[in-house]
C-alpha cells in the first residue's frame, strides 16, 4: 500500500523577494501550495480476506482495498485522473469528500475503456473518505471501491506532533459480492479494518498488529466506508486522548471513550498508549467487532516504525 506522492508542479510566488531587498521585518516562510497528480486505475480483481487466504472478487482503486492513502496540505491542488480500463466489465466512478467542486460533472461514472479527470484545490485539512459512486454505489462500496485522503493542516503546530500514524478503514464484508439485496439489507458477513477480517488481531490465524511504543502519541486518521453501518470507535484499555471530527484540528474534544463514525463520516484520534502492553481497537458494536472489526494496537519499547496502512503478509500483489 503506498502513499501516493506528487510532483511539484507550481510554487506560489510571494513578496518575500522585496522583503528580502529590505533586509528587514522578515515574515515567516509562507507555506507553498502544491500541485499534486493523482491517479488511480479501477481494477476487477480477487483479493485476499483473511489470514487463510479467502479470496474475494473485489472492485478496487489499484488493486487494494482500501485504495491507496492520498496525502495532501490544505490548500493543495489535486489534478485527479481516474482509468477504467476496456478490460473492467462495470462504470466506475470517483468521490473525494476532501473536493468541494460539481458532482454531476466530476463525479459520473466513466464506461470500461474510459478516463476521467477533474482538478479540486483541498481548502480543508482532515481525514476524508473517497469511493466509488456508480450504480448501485452500495455494491461498488461493498466490493472495495473506496479509501482514505489526508488533508494535512497548512499549519503543522495547530495540534501535537504525532509520534506515529495509522490510516484504519472500516467496511462491511458481504461475501456473495453479486447479492445487492443482501447490501440493501444490511445482511453482512463481517465487518472489517482495511479490506481484511481480523487483519491486525495477532491471535487469529494469519493476522497481524499495530505497533507503538509506551508514552508515544498514536494518531489514527479513521474512515467509516460502510455502506450502511456507524462505527462505534473505541480503544480496550485505553481513552481517546483526542478525537478530531472529521480530522479538522479546529473540531476537538478530550477524554473521549468511543466516538460514533457513521457510514461517510471519519475522524482523526489520537491515543498516547500510557504503558506496554495489548488495546484493542474495535467498533463497539459488538456484531462488528466480533465479525472482524477489531485492530490490537501493541505497545513495546522495542516496536519498529510501521507504514500507515500496514498490509500483513496476505495481501495478494496487484495486477
Ligand atoms: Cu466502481
Amino acid at each position: 500500500m503506498s502513499t501516493i506522492r506528487s510532483r511539484i508542479h507550481l510554487a506560489i510566488t510571494t513578496g518575500l523577494g522585496m522583503f528580502l531587498l529590505a533586509g528587514i521585518n522578515l515574515p515567516p516562510t509562507p507555506a507553498l501550495a502544491k500541485v499534486h497528480e493523482v491517479s488511480m486505475t479501477a481494477i476487477e480483481t480477487d483479493i485476499v480476506i483473511d489470514g487463510s487466504g479467502e479470496k474475494y472478487a473485489a472492485w478496487t482503486f489499484n488493486g487494494t482495498v482500501p485504495g491507496p492513502v492520498v496525502r495532501v496540505t490544505e490548500g493543495d491542488t489535486v489534478k485527479f485522473t481516474l482509468t477504467n480500463p476496456a478490460t473492467n466489465k462495470n462504470p466506475h466512478a470517483m468521490d473525494f469528500h476532501a473536493a468541494e467542486i460539481d458532482f454531476l460533472k466530476n463525479y459520473r461514472a466513466i464506461n470500461a475503456g474510459e478516463t476521467i479527470s477533474f482538478t479540486f484545490v483541498a481548502k480543508k485539512p482532515g481525514i476524508f473518505y473517497y469511493h466509488c459512486g456508480a450504480p448501485p454505489m452500495i455494491q461498488h462500496i461493498a466490493r472495495g471501491m473506496f479509501g482514505a485522503i489526508i488533508v494535512d493542516p497548512k499549519n503543522a503546530k495547530v495540534w501535537p506532533k504525532a509520534d506515529r500514524e495509522y490510516v484504519l478503514v472500516q467496511s462491511e464484508l458481504f461475501k456473495n459480492p453479486d447479492d445487492v439485496q443482501a447490501m440493501f439489507d444490511r445482511k453482512f458477513d463481517n465487518v472489517i479494518f482495511n479490506g481484511g477480517i481480523f487483519k491486525y488481531h495477532p491471535f487469529v490465524t494469519g493476522g497481524g498488529k499495530l505497533d507503538a511504543k509506551p508514552g508515544e502519541r498514536v494518531r489514527i486518521y479513521f474512515v467509516n466506508a460502510g455502506p450502511n453501518e456507524f462505527s462505534s470507535f473505541h480503544p480496550i484499555g485505553e481513552i481517546w486522548d483526542n478525537v478530531y471530527e472529521s480530522g479538522n484540528p479546529a473540531n476537538k474534544l478530550t477524554g473521549v471513550q468511543t466516538y460514533v463514525v457513521g457510514p461517510g463520516s471519519a475522524a482523526t484520534f489520537d491515543v498516547v498508549v500510557e504503558s506496554a502492553g495489548a488495546y484493542p481497537i474495535v467498533t463497539h458494536s459488538l456484531t462488528g467487532a466480533l465479525r472482524g472489526a477489531i485492530a490490537v494496537l501493541v505497545a513495546s519499547p522495542d516496536a519498529k516504525p510501521a507504514p500507515l496502512m500496514p498490509m500483513v503478509p496476505w495481501e495478494l500483489p496487484a495486477k
